[in-house]
């Protein structure tokens, strides 16, 4: 044992081994859907079936025997006939017919009588067949047949044999993923290739991707004249294999043997089955090394893959990048709606009061009320003309949008424009087709539901926030007593000054003027203050408005934005699941290493 101790319980191992085969599957059947992406599929197959068939039982501690030797290959290449030379007897079903073989077939010992492994997920969607049956068989299928070996040496003492379908088309469906499947079991893999098909583009891509998961790979050339037997292998080295990452455990080749031989693999056929033998049964000794092997080419494999899987969801997140786009551009006309159509025409009311109550504010309080009273009467012939110029000359408002239509209509122009723009994109990728049916159906009033939400919190919000901005403008000067008195003495001087400088202007000679002079004079200086006190409150105002956007943006548009990005990926849509299984594989891989390196290093098989 080792003294580290174990990062994660063996449950959560387990649990986590679970989860990531599931997500990656998930991952595999949502790629299946785009045909052509059917050799990513393969490989988030293969990445997953690893995860089920090797890191999963070797995490709970299964035996490493009996190791699983897998034969692949393009079909009627010869594997069924492969399969019988390494058994050295004629068990598997040989057939003319290309694509014979249309689900796994193992082959065990019936001596060793192991318990067949009941790890969770073993083996994925495949179900075991528990009656004989022939392996044309054309279903998510696998049999077990246990089989007594000839006397001598038998592969069957740590090895269970695989027959499997072909993989000549990365076909969408059918039989290659469960060839895939029990590849993820293999500890060694026979690769099989027939002198005319030798180098197919689809099997070799196949042996592609075993090597880059780190599979011991035998290939054997099969059906050549005998004299061509040398020719083909170098030519195979040099022309396939070379291309290839990593190395070939061995390359050997069985020519085309009469029918005589075919029937006697361990007699007459026997020069050809030796080294064979000799090559696989080297890989699988010692056997739990050899295990060992398979584990950590597993977990090399998916760690080093991980944003490989992931790239099968290029063309799903560039879909979700351009819907985040509409809706943020959407986003941007709908404030800068609220803005033109709304805001900017708003008056608010309350600062036109709170303008009235800072120009009181500056008149003395006390015994100067007197006084001010008295300037206020002296100026009264010309507040009276003020206010009838003022009526003569000032524009009637013009009558203005109330808040809520002028949202509304942004509202209702912001989910057209979406629409429109998933209608003219349905058909490119499944997330417009998903949208278009959700603007036909509940999204515009899911939309519009949420917008009342909204609203009525945006209203509670605003009643406080122009009350305090219109508050502010008096209520600042009310709590700071000595600005306050510097300002009314100030304005006060200012009214002494204007009528002693009438009276100068004037002389004693015509001190009647002084009736008419005085009050313009205080007139004007009350204009002055009038003029600044109405500059700050407008200044106020404006800030106001801004302010108001921000919490329309804040309370309204942004939460609408928000629930407008996660309508494609909530509500248990399969984008919602991509989310979620784009972040979590990644994780469960980091999560599993240290998990699988620890077991590694404390078993001693
Ligand atoms: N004459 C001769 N026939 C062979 C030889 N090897 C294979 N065959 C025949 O080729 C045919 C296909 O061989 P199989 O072993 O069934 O090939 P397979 O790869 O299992 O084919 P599928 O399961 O259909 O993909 C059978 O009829 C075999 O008998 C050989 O060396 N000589
Ligand atoms: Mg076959």
């Amino acid at each position: 044992m080792s003294n580290q101790q174990p990062l994660m319980q063996p449950i959560d191992a387990r649990a986590a081994c679970i989860q990531l085969g599931e997500d990656l599957s998930w991952l595999e059947e949502h790629t299946r859907r785009q045909p052509d992406l059917a050799a990513q599929a393969a490989q988030l197959r293969l990445a997953s079936a690893l995860v089920r068939n090797t890191v999963g039982p070797y995490l709970e501690k299964q035996a490493p025997t009996p190791l699983h030797i897998v034969v692949v290959g393009g079909a009627g290449s010869g594997k069924s006939t492969v399969v019988n030379f390494l058994l050295g007897s004629i068990v598997a079903e040989a057939n003319p017919q290309a694509g014979f073989t249309r689900h796994p077939v193992a082959y065990a010992d019936a001596n060793r009588n192991d318990a067949w492994p009941a790890t969770a997920g073993y083996l994925g969607p495949l179900q075991r067949l528990s009656q004989p049956t022939p392996s044309n068989l054309d279903e998510d299928v696998y049999q077990l047949r246990r089989i007594t070996p000839a006397p001598g040496f038998s592969l069957l003492k740590d090895f269970v044999l695989w027959d499997c379908p072909d993989m000549t088309t990365w076909a969408a469906t059918g039989y290659v993923p469960r060839l895939i499947e029990v590849c993820g079991l293999a500890d060694v893999i026979v690769y099989v290739a027939s002198d005319e098909r030798y180098n197919d583009a689809v099997p070799t891509q196949f042996m592609h991707l075993l090597l880059e998961a780190g599979k011991p790979v035998v290939v054997v050339l099969t059906k050549m004249k005998a004299e061509n037997a040398s020719p083909l292998l170098e030519h195979f080295q040099n022309e396939v294999l070379r291309k290839l990452p990593g190395r070939m455990a061995a390359l050997l080749a069985i020519p085309s043997l009469s029918p005589e031989e075919l029937a006697d693999p361990a007699g007459k056929a026997g020069r050809f089955r030796i080294p064979l033998l000799n090559q696989v049964s080297v890989l699988g000794d010692p056997p739990g090394a050899s295990r060992q092997r398979t584990v950590r080419a597993a977990m090399h494999y998916l760690t080093s893959g991980a944003d490989g899987f992931l790239s099968v969801a290029r063309n799903d997140l560039a879909a979700l990048e351009i819907w985040r786009a509409l809706v943020v551009s959407g986003q941007a006309n709908f404030d800068s709606r609220y803005y033109k159509e709304y805001l900017s025409g708003e008056q608010f009311h309350r600062f036109d009061e709170a303008m009235v109550r800072l120009i009181d504010l500056l008149e003395l309080p006390g015994v100067g009320k007197f006084l001010s009273d008295a300037l206020y009467v002296i100026r009264t012939p010309f507040r009276l003309l003020g206010k009838l110029l003022k009526k003569q000359f000032s524009r009637p408002e013009s009558p203005q949008m109330p808040e809520r239509p002028v949202m509304e209509t942004a509202l209702n122009g912001w989910l057209d424009q979406l629409r429109a723009e998933s209608l003219r994109r349905a058909g490119q990728h499944p997330l417009w087709d998903h949208l278009a049916k959700g603007f036909e159906s509940n999204l515009p009033e899911g939309a519009r539901k949420r917008f009342e939400e909204l609203f009525r919190e945006l209203q509670l919000q605003q009643a406080n926030e122009v009350d305090q901005i219109a508050r502010a403008i008096y209520a600042d000067l009310e709590k700071n007593p000595g600005l306050l008195y510097s300002l009314r003495t100030g304005k006060l001087a200012l009214d002494v000054a204007a009528i002693a400088a009438s009276f100068v202007a004037l002389g004693l000679g015509h001190i009647w003027w002084n009736v008419v002079v005085v009050p313009m004079a205080v007139s004007m200086t009350q204009a002055l203050v009038e003029f600044f006190g109405k500059a700050y409150v407008d200044g106020q105002r404006e800030q106001a408005r801004r302010r108001q956007q921000a919490l329309a943006q804040r309370f309204v548009s942004a939460p609408l934005a928000e629930w407008l990005l996660q309508w494609p990926v909530s509500g248990g849509s399969s984008f919602e699941r991509l989310q979620q299984v784009l972040q979590r594989i990644p994780a469960s891989i980091q999560q599993l290493q240290p998990v699988v390196n620890d077991s590694i290093q404390s078993r001693r098989d």
